[in-house]
């Protein structure tokens, strides 16, 4: 059962944020330096809340997918520190600060987004060493895990990514730009919800109903950042405007302009908050969730 508002989950996740990083050696102090510069920059926290939250919806607790949590937001963070270097998006500001980058350099920002990949990997197989005399337990640590890595992996965030930087200037047709979108951005967002579903021993039926809300909430979720790079405003995002169209990307609105672009948001919210109509009341952080992120654009 959800207790929680966002913004108590958003806040039991930030005072363990930095708890599954492990004690690095003084002589390698940087990398910790710079993992933690990005990481503590802010962000809106919307993977890991999702997670926890899917984790009570199904009856979990919060406090044991933090290892979960934090890997999921450890490999978010290295992503954008990746995409924000010179060699693919050339971002100079992110979550309203000089991108890792431009604060440590090229190669401590490649390093710093290793690291965090690492460190994700590592706080989840720490907490899986620790059930091994409770196999159920065990069970879904395992399958919270395969969730949160596929969707990070080669089928899908770097998958998405690939296929991004290789549309960028090129006619992209509509199903490659659905694909970009689904990889690129959806598959963490599901990877996310079916991770917190997985550690709150979810039945198949809430696993499928969490599956549809988070494939729309993924898919409204780029949209609405593609449109926000069109006409958001840059000192409330937290970093640039007008890349996409300076950098010729595959977006929604650059393929089916600003109103179609804007009527899909509405489409994929309100797909996303009829996914979970019938549990009412249990699902509210799940629909206001939804209904927050597309409201940033109208
Ligand atoms: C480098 C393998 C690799 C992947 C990069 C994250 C990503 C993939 C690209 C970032 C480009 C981008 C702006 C994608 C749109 C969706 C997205 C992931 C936005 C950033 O996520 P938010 O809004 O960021 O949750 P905060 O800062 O709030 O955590």
């Amino acid at each position: 059962m959800i207790e929680r508002t966002f913004d108590e989950y958003r806040r039991l996740f930030e005072e363990h944020l930095m708890d599954f990083i492990p004690d690095i050696d003084q002589k390698s102090i940087t990398l910790y330096d710079s993992m933690r510069y990005s990481l503590t920059a802010g962000g809106k926290r919307i993977r890991p809340v999702l997670l926890m939250a899917a984790c009570e919806f199904c009856g979990g607790k919060a406090e044991e997918a933090l290892p979960y949590a934090c890997a999921i937001e450890y490999i978010h963070t290295y992503s954008l520190i990746h995409d924000d270097m010179p060699c693919m998006d050339d971002d100079e500001l992110r979550r309203g600060v000089p991108t890792n980058h431009m604060v440590y350099g090229d190669a401590v920002a490649t390093l710093a987004g290793d690291g965090l990949q690492s460190a994700a990997y590592e706080a989840m197989q720490r907490d899986m060493l620790l059930y091994f005399d409770n196999f159920d337990a065990l069970k879904s640590r395992i399958r919270a895990a395969y969730e949160i890595v596929k969707g990070a992996g080669v089928t899908g965030m770097v998958a998405g990514q690939i296929a991004d930087v290789e549309a960028e200037n090129k006619r992209c047709s509509k199903e490659l730009l659905d694909y970009i979108h689904i990889t690129k951005t959806a598959d963490m967002i599901i990877g996310a919800v079916r991770a917190g579903a997985r550690l709150g021993s979810c039945s198949d039926e809430e696993l499928e109903n969490l599956t549809v809300y988070a494939e729309n909430l993924g898919l409204a979720f780029q949209v609405c950042d593609d449109i926000l790079d069109v006409e958001g405003d840059q000192d409330l995002l937290g970093k640039e405007t007008g890349h996409d169209e300076a950098n010729s990307k595959a977006t929604y609105p650059a393929l089916y302009g600003l109103d179609e672009s804007k009527k899909k948001l509405r489409e994929l919210t309100d797909a996303a908050k009829e996914a979970l109509a019938e549990y009412y009341d249990n699902a509210e952080l799940f629909v206001s969730l939804a209904e927050m992120l597309a409201s940033r654009v109208y």
